[in-house]
């Protein structure tokens, strides 16, 4: 779109013109730095703040808006007084008391999503759930390349949605998290999807109903709904009068399973897809991804057996059940990515024998209860580690048992002590990765470096 076109559409779906708008870009990380590149081209003055005495992206950033305030080391009262606008960083809380009293005082909170989304006419395909967006996204992205489509993917995954626009795609793959989605209104896509709902981010929403309720977000204007039908949360989600595609690894949906011969086959209804064998990614619920990835693929377009190619060569994303290594016959897999509880079940639902599991860090206020029946079946021995090892120890009984370790060297060492031959060690940790570790990355960095260190 061009400029014009844009501002347009900012007017009539934001009111936001760059003569009244007064623009407070909340937060000055990867989003905040997309949203004042794209307000600064297309001629909007706005202010920045940010709560922390000094961003590290700061230094870099400022020379590029020299004109622009810059608020740090706070909240900058004054500046949120004035807004008429606030475009609020995903990882800033929508309760902050000084966004509660621009609300108040008649400010409208914006997201980069917003921005994005009256920035584009070209069709966007909205990724959500919590669990397997970053999966998704990357496998439909691909499907999309794969035909020599130029395709924009990013979001909450890698490149903030604003800067993909520089791409100028013929298509945009989005994956968006709960709290890009609770302060987003103007989306359109053409076909959205809520993956599946399990406990996660409870520290920041008030409980599961409002959590779901910012995910389905997703699928607000006329865009076709992909309905996970095995989750009830998300089913219940369906609008009467809105096209939709289901995906389902249990029954019958638009996409499914079926055996035929003794192979069991990934399903367009009745037609016969590719057999699950050809899928090249451990665990059941990669499944339901291929399956999910399948039908926002259809909604756009994509014919069968090129999505099905694509899958087959799809090499699955590190630190999400990969294989790192088999030493003296035992198996060890990195899951680092398994922030919450729903990633570590699945994971462990994945396997046929008992497993040697390592898991905790920040909880996020969810009830680890809920992962003990999982472990009590699938674990043989678990070793913990982080700020609440202590939640996940106190739901277990003496069927497992159960090791702390400071670190993950000794976390390692630990199960390398422990391990017999033809076992796997898990590490899935259920919990982010923040109280320990830079990034659920730089855990499973460590844990790879721990284990390919046995070998010396
Ligand atoms: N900040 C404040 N006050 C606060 C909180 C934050 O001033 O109370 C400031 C920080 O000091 C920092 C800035 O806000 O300078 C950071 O903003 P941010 O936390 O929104 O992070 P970004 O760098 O903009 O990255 C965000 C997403 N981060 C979060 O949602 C926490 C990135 O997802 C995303 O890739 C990026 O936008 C581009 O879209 C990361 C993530 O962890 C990967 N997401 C969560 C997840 O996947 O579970 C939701
Ligand atoms: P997200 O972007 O939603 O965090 P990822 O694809 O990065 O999703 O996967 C995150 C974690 O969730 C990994 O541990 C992965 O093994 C697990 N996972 C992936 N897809 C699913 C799914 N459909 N259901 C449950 N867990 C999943």
């Amino acid at each position: 779109m061009d400029s014009v076109a844009i501002l347009n559409s900012l007017n009539m779906k934001l009111a936001l013109d760059p003569k009244n708008a007064k623009l407070l870009v909340v937060g000055l990380g990867y989003t905040g730095i997309s949203v004042a590149h794209y307000l600064q081209k297309l001629g909007f003055k706005f202010a920045i703040t940010d709560s922390r005495d000094k961003p590290p992206l700061l230094d870099n950033f400022l020379q590029s808006i020299p004109d622009t305030p810059v608020f740090t080391g706070g909240f900058d009262e004054a500046a949120f007084k004035v807004a008429t606008h606030l475009i609020v960083s995903p990882g800033v809380a929508l309760t902050e008391k000084s966004i509660v009293k621009a609300v108040a005082n008649g400010a409208k909170v914006i997201s980069d999503i917003d921005l994005f989304a009256c920035s584009v006419k070209e069709p966007v395909i909205a990724i959500t759930g919590s669990n397997g967006k970053s999966t998704v996204t990357t496998m439909l992205g691909e499907m999309v390349a794969s035909i020599g489509k130029k395709v924009g993917v990013g979001g909450n995954l890698g490149t903030p949605a604003l800067d993909l626009l520089e791409q100028n795609a013929e298509l945009y793959v989005l994956e968006l998290s709960s709290f890009q989605l609770e302060r987003t209104t103007v989306l359109n896509a053409t076909a959205a999807t809520v993956l599946n709902i399990s406990a996660d981010h409870l520290d920041r929403h008030v409980d599961m109903t409002e959590y779901g309720q910012s995910k389905k977000h997703v699928f607000s204007g006329n865009g076709v709904m992909v309905i996970n039908a095995d989750d009830p949360i998300v089913d219940a989600m369906r609008e009467t009068g809105r096209s939709t595609v289901t995906f389902s690894i249990k029954e019958q949906a638009d996409f499914c399973l079926a055996h035929k011969d003794d192979i069991e086959y990934m399903m367009h209804q009745s037609q016969c897809l590719m057999p699950l064998s050809d899928l090249p990614l451990e665990g059941r619920h990669n499944v339901a991804n291929a399956l999910a990835a399948m039908a926002l693929g259809k909604v756009i377009g994509l014919d069968e057996s090129t999505m099905c190619m694509a899958l087959r060569k799809f090499k699955g994303l590190d630190h999400r059940m990969q294989r790192i290594a088999e030493i003296r016959g035992v198996s060890w897999v990195n899951d680092s990515k398994a922030t919450n509880i729903g990633a570590c079940i699945a994971a462990l639902q994945g396997y046929d024998e008992k497993v040697i599991l390592i898991a905790g860090g920040d909880a996020k206020g969810a009830d680890m209860n809920e992962l003990a029946p999982i472990i009590k079946e699938k674990v043989k021995h678990v070793v913990l580690m982080g700020k609440d090892a202590a939640l996940i120890k106190q739901s277990l009984d003496d069927s497992v048992s159960v090791y702390n370790a400071e670190n993950m060297t000794e976390a390692v060492r630990i199960c390398a002590e422990i391990t017999e031959l033809g076992d796997y060690v898990l590490l899935s940790p259920a919990c982010a990765s923040l109280d320990q570790y830079k990034n659920y990355q730089d855990r499973g960095n460590q844990f790879s470096k721990a284990v390919l260190d046995l070998l010396k």
